[in-house]
């Protein structure tokens, strides 16, 4: 049996990721594709519940111990993710290991080796699609600047950390376009990903 393939969508805050999951996700299901959508962080679980309070500013934490409860939250998913794909099971993600380092990065100011360290033998994703916006645009967007790390001067320098952390299978999409526009790019690449991923082995994060 084939195997489902692992989608994550990865950008700034407010770049429209989350209308592209539901969009993807809604294609993938007039396809007939097995589809299941996962969004980090996950804060519905007990580590996520802390992630959320800090993001909302309601507690203070050391950046490092942010980064690794982020980490932590992806590591705590890491069977279910495994399990869906190995069954069949397309994934589509909102934010993945990429945003854990580009994010921390600035915030802990510690290089990027250091930041994906805890994320190394995670499932690796089969494609990234990068959602690229501009500062402008992403201020028009709703209840932007709410959260912690939502402010243009941290957000720049995320975005060149996401740069720097780009591989062969990350694709770059305009998404200061309407969302079909973009929606027609990415369901091309995801369906191009779900077909070439069928047979080959899951991957793993910097192993
Ligand atoms: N974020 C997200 C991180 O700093 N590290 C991570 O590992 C992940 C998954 O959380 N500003 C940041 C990026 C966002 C914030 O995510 C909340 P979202 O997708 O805006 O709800
Ligand atoms: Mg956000």
């Amino acid at each position: 049996m084939s195997r489902g393939a692992f989608i994550v969508f990865e950008g700034l805050d407010r770049a429209g990721k989350s209308t592209q999951v539901s969009m993807l996700l809604q294609a993938l299901k007039d396809r007939s594709i097995p589809a299941q959508k996962q969004v980090f962080p996950d804060r519905t679980t007990a580590i996520g519940g802390i992630i959320n309070d800090y993001l909302a500013k309601k507690v203070e934490l050391p950046s490092e111990a942010v980064h690794l409860l982020f980490s932590a939250n992806r590591w705590e998913c890491k069977n279910s993710i495994q399990e869906s794909l190995e069954k069949g099971t397309t994934l589509v993600v909102d934010r993945y290991a990429a945003s854990g380092a580009a994010y921390s990065s600035v915030t802990t100011g510690r290089p990027l080796e250091w930041c994906r360290a805890p994320d190394q033998g995670l499932p690796a994703p089969d494609l990234v699609l990068f959602l690229e916006v501009s500062p402008e645009a992403q201020k028009t967007r709703p209840d932007w600047g709410g959260e912690r790390f939502e402010r243009d001067e941290t957000q720049s320098k995320v975005a060149k950390s996401f740069r720097q952390l780009a591989t062969s299978n990350w694709v770059f999409v305009d998404a200061g376009r309407t969302k079909e526009e973009v929606h027609q790019d990415v369901l091309d690449f995801a369906l191009k990903a779900i077909e070439a991923c069928k047979q080959q082995p899951i991957g793993k994060l910097d192993e």
